[in-house]
């Protein structure tokens, strides 16, 4: 029932120091106006790291003034927009000569393996900035054919100053994904991180001022949500709010925007995503996607395949499989070499997931493997897997944001796109079958904002990404972004000599 843990005892000595722990405010690091820092822990150990500035209200207002001062003064929005592409790209230069640190402070703050934030997560991010660095001299409006004699245009501004929550499970990609297409476009920014994964957005906004981005036009604030995030959900000089998390706080940040200022809003929250394993499917490659889609990030993923479905025919070997590749999931110091999953991030996940997994045993479903905790410090919890799983089950129904896989059994197509979509989310999905009818009806069929077909978690700059239902409102990357940090200006003019 045990995966396969490598060491735990000592945690290895992160490869980084940590020089920045301030607020970035009108191109200065500063303190919080209280003088007021919290500690951010080490997911392995539950220790500090270091202590970090503590924003509040007045540091949002401070930070909103120097956005409100950026974006109406110049020179960012007035810069040309090849002056704003250049500054981008020469950030995305600079993030990838220091790829190395920043990943490190990512796996320092969050736990997830040194691997996977060095490989994938800081590439994805610099990439991402080179992609939209690449949108910053693109956008443009279109001439309208409107009847009557006019010339009619619109004009693509920039929205203003743009409120932007992040949450920890990809703290520097989700600080990309909102950070990039806010400053193509050409809109100020106050982005607060989360307060469990504050470091590497700290880190990396020097890096931005080396850049050559003009004061105010990126603000940082380190804080907590009911005081810091609130305060930017709740200001009348926010223009515009992306956020990232729960969806019970998307609901708060939906509301502080429409009691202030009705400033328009993107969410990005929780999800359920189902997978479908189909008779005829490579069951192979159907269990691998399968088990990365799930464990990927300690399972921390908003998209992660957490009801895995499987037909009648296939469902013996599906699960003997799934299981025998949790066993083989290497559990451990997440800068240790060959490690795939680290620690959970904190000991309120961490407590939540351990009820989650007694919740499904309790329930009745079969417990395959793991179903623990792993060593004596920290947040580690063995990959679990749960075979016979009902879809009444808080198992199949919550969002556990853990390494905990849930495997259902299904009998015909229609049974299952109608049990797939009897969730509140509706974020993503997998297909696993090698008939391309099959993957047509389901791809129609199922209601998410991402079908991935034979494969999972396949992320990419240009790929958009949002969610169905309660998983949120509006897209995030690709062209689809850009729309959510523009405002549209209709401009008409009468033909003096409509003739011609
Ligand atoms: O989320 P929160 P938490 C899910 C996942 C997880 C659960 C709880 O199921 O177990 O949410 O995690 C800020 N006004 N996801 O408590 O609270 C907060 O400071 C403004 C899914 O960490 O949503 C942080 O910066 N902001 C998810 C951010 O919201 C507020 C990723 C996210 O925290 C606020 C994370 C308030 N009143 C968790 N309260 C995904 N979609 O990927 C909190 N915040």
């Amino acid at each position: 029932r045990f995966s396969t843990s490598v060491a735990i005892e000592e945690p290895i000595t992160p490869p980084v120091q940590i020089d920045h722990t301030q607020l970035l405010i009108n191109g200065q690091f500063v303190d919080a106006a209280s003088g007021k820092t919290f500690p951010t822990l080490d997911p392995r150990t539950g220790e500090v790291i270091a202590h970090v500035s503590e924003g509040d209200t007045e540091d949002v207002n401070r930070a909103v003034s120097a956005a409100r001062k950026a974006f109406d003064e110049g020179p960012w929005p007035k810069m040309t927009p090849y002056e704003r592409s250049r500054i981008l790209f020469r950030f995305a230069d600079l993030l990838e000569k220091h790829n190395d640190e920043v990943a490190a402070l990512e796996t320092w703050d969050n736990g997830k393996p040194y691997e996977q934030a060095a490989n994938v997560e800081i590439p994805m991010v610099t990439r991402l900035f080179r992609y939209y660095a690449g949108w910053a001299d693109k956008i443009h409006g279109l001439t309208v054919p409107a009847d009557g004699p006019y010339h009619v245009q619109t004009l693509h501004e920039p929205i203003g100053v743009a409120g932007q929550i992040v949450p920890w499970n990809f703290p520097l990609l989700m600080y990309a994904w909102k950070v990039g297409p806010a400053l193509a476009c050409g809109n100020t920014i106050v982005l607060k991180t989360a307060e469990q994964t504050p470091l590497s957005a700290m880190y990396v906004s020097k890096l931005f001022l080396e850049a050559g981005l003009p004061p105010g036009v990126l603000n940082l604030i380190s804080g907590f949500g009911p005081t810091a995030g609130a305060a930017i959900c709740s200001h009348m000089d926010v223009d515009k709010l992306a956020f990232t998390g729960s969806t019970n706080t998307g609901k708060i940040v939906l509301e502080l925007a429409s009691k202030s200022n009705l400033k328009p809003v993107t969410l990005e929250l929780g999800g359920k995503s189902p997978i479908i394993v189909c008779e005829d499917a490579d069951i192979d490659l159907a269990v691998e996607n399968a088990h990365s889609a799930l464990f990927f990030n300690q399972g921390q993923c908003c998209c992660a395949g957490s009801r895995t479905f499987v037909h009648e025919r296939v469902y013996d070997e599906f699960v003997e499989k799934a299981k025998a590749r949790a066993l083989k999931r290497v559990v451990g110091d997440p800068f240790k070499k060959g490690v795939e999953q680290g620690p959970q991030i904190d000991g309120v996940q961490f407590k939540k997931i351990l009820s989650y997994i007694r919740s499904g045993i309790e329930s009745g479903a079969t417990l395959e493997s793991g179903g623990d905790s792993v060593g004596s410090k920290g947040y580690y919890i063995q990959p679990t897997v749960f075979s016979n799983v009902q879809d009444d089950m808080l198992i199949a129904k919550d969002e556990i944001f853990g390494p905990v896989q849930s495997i259902l059994k299904f009998q015909t197509l229609d049974e299952v796109i109608r049990r797939a979509n009897a969730s509140r989310y509706g974020l993503a999905a997998g297909v696993f079958t090698k008939n391309i009818n099959t993957a047509n009806t389901l791809t129609r069929a199922l209601k998410a904002g991402t079908i991935w077909i034979n494969c999972y978690i396949v992320f990419d700059a240009a790929i958009p990404f949002g969610g169905y239902k309660m998983s949120g409102h509006g897209r995030e990357k690709g062209i689809y972004s850009l729309s959510n940090y523009l405002q549209v200006k209709a401009v008409v003019t009468p033909l003096e000599n409509p003739a011609w």
